[in-house]
C-alpha cells in the first residue's frame, strides 16, 4: 500500500512553487560540481517531498537558530503548548518560560544561534523549499525544535547536551540531530542517549572530524543511533571524516551550502588554519554559506528520517535507523566497509525499504591469537537477518580477489557482536594485502557483505 502511494508520487509533475535557484545552480564558487550537489547525491527531488506527509517534530542540539534568516521564512518552530511568554514556568519543567526550545547556555528561552553551526545544520534539513530564493531544505515536514548547548564560539559541556536529549524527549521530538564531537562521552551523556533509546526516539550523531578510525561508535550502540561519516562529491569519504567499525554510513560532508546566521562565520570561529574571514560568504547578503564535517553530514540523514516518519508517523526508531542502513548505496570496496560503513545514505530507496526487513553484515575487527594448537586470525563482527539463512568468511589476495578460499565453520545461527571464524594463520600463504569477506544470507535466498582488508608481512 505505502509502496504503491510511493510510486505514485515519483511520477514526475509540475512544480507549483518557485525553485530555489541553489538547488538548480552550479559553479557559484568556481566549483566543478553543483552548488547542492549533496541533494543529488542521495537522489533528493522536489518531486519525492511533494506528497502530503506528517509533521515531524526534530531536535537540533547545536549552537542555536537564526529563526529570523530570509530562507527559514517557512519553518515552523516548535511551540510548547505548555508554557507561555509570562516569566513563569507553567509547565514545571524547570525551564520559565521555554516557548520555542532552550537555551541551556544562557539559562533563558531564546536559542539564538551566535555560532552559525547549528543554523547551518538547520538549514540543510529544513530551509524553505520551493520559496524562489536561496537554497532548498531536504524535509519540508519537520518542526524544529532549537536546543542550545553550544556558545559563541561553539564551545559546551557534555551535561548541557544530556539536558537537553532529556528535553527534547520529553517535548516529543521524533529525530534528534547531534552534529556534536570532540569530547569524551560521558556517563551523563551516555545515559541520555539510553533514555532516548527506550522512548524510541532517533539520535543522529557526527562521526567527528579526526580523520581517524572508530573501532566502536562512540556511545553504546543502540538500535536507535545512527553515526553519520561524510564523503566528498567525489562520492569518496572525505580525509576528515571519521571511519571504521563505529560508522553506520556516510552522507555528504564536503563543501556543504547552507544557511548563515547572521553575523557568523563558523569557520573562522572553528580556527580553520588558512580561512580567511568571509571566505566561505555565498550571496549577495551572505545569507549563505559552504562548509565542511560530519556536522553537515548528519542532517541529511536527519532529514531523510524525518521524510520517513512524516510518510508513516508510527515508525519506531529501529525501524527507521533499519530503513536507512539497509537502503544506503555501497561505495568504496564491495560490501559493508571500514571507509564508508553501509555506503551512501539513498532517500529513494529508504523510502522503499521495508521496515522490518534487514540483513546485517560487518566485520568489526580482526585479530590475532596463539594458542597451543597454532596461530590464528579471529575474524569477529556481526552477521544476522529479520529471517536468517547462513552466513560465512572467506579470504583472498589482494583487494579485490577473484579467488577465494572459504573457512572451513560455516554460521547456522546469527551472531548480534562477535566471533565469526577463526582463520589459521596459514591460510595467508604470502605476504601483502589480504580481503577477509563476509556473507550473510537471508533465508529469501538474497544476501550482503561486508570486507576488511589486512597486511601481512
Ligand atoms: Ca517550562
Ligand atoms: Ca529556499
Ligand atoms: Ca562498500
Amino acid at each position: 500500500m505505502l509502496f504503491a502511494l510511493w510510486l505514485a508520487s515519483l511520477a514526475p509533475g509540475s512544480l507549483a512553487a518557485s525553485a530555489d535557484p541553489y538547488a538548480g545552480s552550479s559553479g557559484s564558487w568556481g566549483q566543478a560540481y553543483a552548488d547542492q550537489w549533496g541533494l543529488t547525491a542521495i537522489g533528493w527531488q522536489a518531486q519525492v517531498v511533494a506528497e502530503p506527509l506528517a509533521e515531524v517534530l526534530v531536535a537540533i542540539i547545536d549552537t542555536g537558530l537564526d529563526y529570523y534568516h530570509p530562507d527559514l521564512a517557512g519553518v515552523r518552530l516548535y511551540s510548547n503548548p505548555d508554557d507561555v511568554l509570562n516569566g513563569r514556568d507553567d509547565d514545571g519543567n524547570g525551564y520559565v518560560d521555554d516557548v520555542i526550545g532552550w537555551n541551556f547556555v544562557d539559562g533563558n528561552g531564546n536559542p539564538w544561534d551566535q555560532a552559525g553551526h547549528g543554523t547551518h545544520v538547520t538549514g540543510v534539513i529544513a530551509a524553505t523549499t520551493g520559496n524562489g530564493r536561496g537554497v532548498a531544505g531536504i524535509a519540508p515536514n519537520v518542526r524544529i525544535m532549537p536546543l542550545k548547548v553550544l556558545n559563541f564560539i561553539g564551545r559546551g559541556t557534555t551535561t548541557r547536551v544530556a539536558e537537553a536529549i532529556y528535553y527534547a524527549v520529553s517535548k516529543g521530538a521524533r529525530v534528534i540531530n547531534l552534529s556534536l564531537g570532540g569530547e569524551a562521552p560521558s556517563m551523563a551523556l551516555q545515559r541520555a542517549v539510553d533514555h532516548a533509546a527506550r522512548h524510541q526516539v532517533l539520535v543522529v550523531l557526527a562521526a567527528g572530524n579526526a580523520g581517524k578510525e572508530m573501532a566502536q561508535p562512540r556511545f553504546v550502540d543502540q538500535p536507535n543511533l545512527i553515526t553519520v561519516g561524510a564523503i566528498d562529491p567525489a562520492r569518496v569519504r572525505a580525509g576528515f571524516s571519521n571511519y571504521g567499525p563505529g560508522v553506520d554510513l556516510v552522507a555528504p560532508g564536503t563543501d556543504i551550502l547552507s544557511l548563515r546566521a547572521r553575523r557568523t562565520d563558523v569557520s573562522l570561529v572553528a580556527g580553520l588554519a588558512d580561512y580567511a574571514a568571509g571566505q566561505n560568504f555565498v550571496g549577495r547578503g551572505a545569507h549563505y554559506y559552504r562548509a565542511n564535517g560530519t556536522s553537515f553530514a548528519a542532517p541529511f540523514v536527519t532529514a531523510a528520517a524525518a521524510l520517513l516518519i512524516g510518510r508513516d508517523p508510527k515508525l519506531d526508531a529501529t525501524s527507521v535507523k533499519r530503513m536507512l542502513l539497509q537502503s544506503a548505496k555501497d561505495l568504496d570496496i564491495p560490501g559493508v566497509d571500514n571507509q564508508t560503513g553501509y555506503g551512501l545514505l539513498d532517500l529513494p530507496g529508504s523510502l522503499k525499504q521495508a521496515p522490518e526487513r534487514f540483513i546485517d553484515a560487518r566485520v568489526t575487527g580482526l585479530g590475532v591469537v596463539q594458542r597451543a594448537d597454532g596461530l590464528f586470525i579471529q575474524v569477529s563482527g556481526i552477521a544476522r537477518a529479520d529471517r536468517f539463512g547462513e552466513a560465512w568468511v572467506e579470504t583472498g589476495k589482494g583487494d579485490d580477489p577473484t579467488n577465494w578460499r572459504k573457512a572451513e565453520a560455516r554460521l547456522t545461527s546469527p551472531v548480534s557482536q562477535g566471533l565469526l571464524a577463526e582463520l589459521p594463520a596459514g591460510v595467508f600463504d604470502a605476504p601483502g594485502r589480504w580481503t577477509v569477506r563476509l556473507t550473510v544470507t537471508h533465508a529469501d535466498g538474497t544476501r550482503r557483505e561486508a570486507r576488511s582488508v589486512l597486511d601481512i608481512e
